[in-house]
């Protein structure tokens, strides 16, 4: 269920507006990103990585991140940095990820892909330039956060990316490559590793940087692995039933590489019917928090009903 037009979610029976929600919301990110890399000397490299870090997206990572911070006593502009962070380390993944090398797209965003535009040499800088600066503008930029806080923002950030997370789940994923009968278990580390670890350190990142208690953080990183794999079994469903138009990526790429995904182990019905029921269980996590926990419901639920 979308919640939009002030329709009360199911859970809090509160009226709110997601929609207005997420414009609100990625108009302070996008103007956060736009702030945090002017183009300087050597302009090439600057410029490659503006295009893909302002190309859109849906800017789910750094809204959890703001989201999860203010639901644990924390305030947007303590969460701020750590939020573009989480994207600029999103959009490096998106980088490296369409080169030749790996998923060779042309398409991301709805926009030509990095090496498109700037070739392959360039577009692997990008990405490590966007991942390095990640780091840094975490370092540099946290305001008003005890300094241990952002230590283990920092370290938890560096899990996230590394062979604990989207480099291991990448690798394991080049691995099935072509091949036939991959289980339901590696699957789920694929997953696990290259989408629910971000998405998790999103929302884990917010709360911690507001001195969350550990019992809130442990709530929040079952919520976040839940709906971390709904949105990947979402994923694949829509490069089933998605154009081009609404994915900004090429659609039906899964098929014509003939690889493993949730609709092709369990068919689409029941992968529908997985994603609802790991949403189900992210909402049930957030019982605890109340009302407070609106946005991050609406966010769940929004997940399973995205169209792109
Ligand atoms: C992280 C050092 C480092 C290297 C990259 C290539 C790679 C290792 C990992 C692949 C990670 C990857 C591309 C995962 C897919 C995640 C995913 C579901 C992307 C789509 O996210 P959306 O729908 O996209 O949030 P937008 O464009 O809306 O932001």
């Amino acid at each position: 269920m979308v919640v939009i037009d002030n329709k009360p979610t199911a859970q809090t029976g509160i009226s709110f507006d997601l929609a207005t929600y997420l414009a609100e919301r990625q108009a302070i990110v996008e103007a956060a990103l736009d702030r945090s890399l002017p183009v300087v000397y050597p302009e090439k490299i600057y410029e490659a990585m503006r295009y893909s870090l302002m190309a859109g997206g849906k800017r789910l990572r750094p809204i959890l991140c703001l989201a999860t911070c203010e639901l644990t006593g924390g305030t947007v502009e303590m969460a701020l940095p750590t939020a573009c962070a989480l994207e600029m380390i999103h959009t490096m993944s998106l980088i490296h990820d369409d080169l030749p090398a790996m998923d060779n797209d042309d398409y991301r965003r709805g926009k030509l892909t990095n090496h498109k535009v700037f070739g392959e040499d360039v577009a692997i800088l990008a990405g490590d330039g966007l991942l390095a600066y990640a780091f840094e503008h975490v370092a540099v930029e946290t305001q008003h956060v005890p300094a241990d806080r952002l230590l283990k923002v920092v370290a938890m950030l560096g899990r996230a990316v590394g062979a604990a997370g989207l480099v291991g789940g990448q690798i394991v994923d080049l691995d099935c490559e072509g091949k036939p009968n991959v289980s339901l278990e590696t699957l789920n580390f694929i997953h696990n590793h290259k989408t629910a670890a971000l998405l998790e350190a999103s929302v884990t990142s917010g709360a911690v940087l507001a001195g969350a208690p550990e019992a809130d953080l442990q709530r929040l990183s079952r919520y976040a692995q839940n709906i971390g794999l709904a949105f990947q079994i979402v994923d694949d469903i829509l490069d089933i039933t998605a154009t081009q138009e609404e994915l900004g990526k090429t659609a039906g790429k899964d098929l014509q590489a003939q690889k493993a995904t949730y609709p092709s182990i369990w068919g689409l019905e029941e992968s529908r019917r997985q994603a609802e029921h790991l949403i189900a269980g992210a909402k049930a996590e957030l019982a605890e928090f109340g009302d407070k926990a609106t946005p991050l419901i609406a966010l769940a639920e929004f997940i399973t009903s995205r169209t792109h």
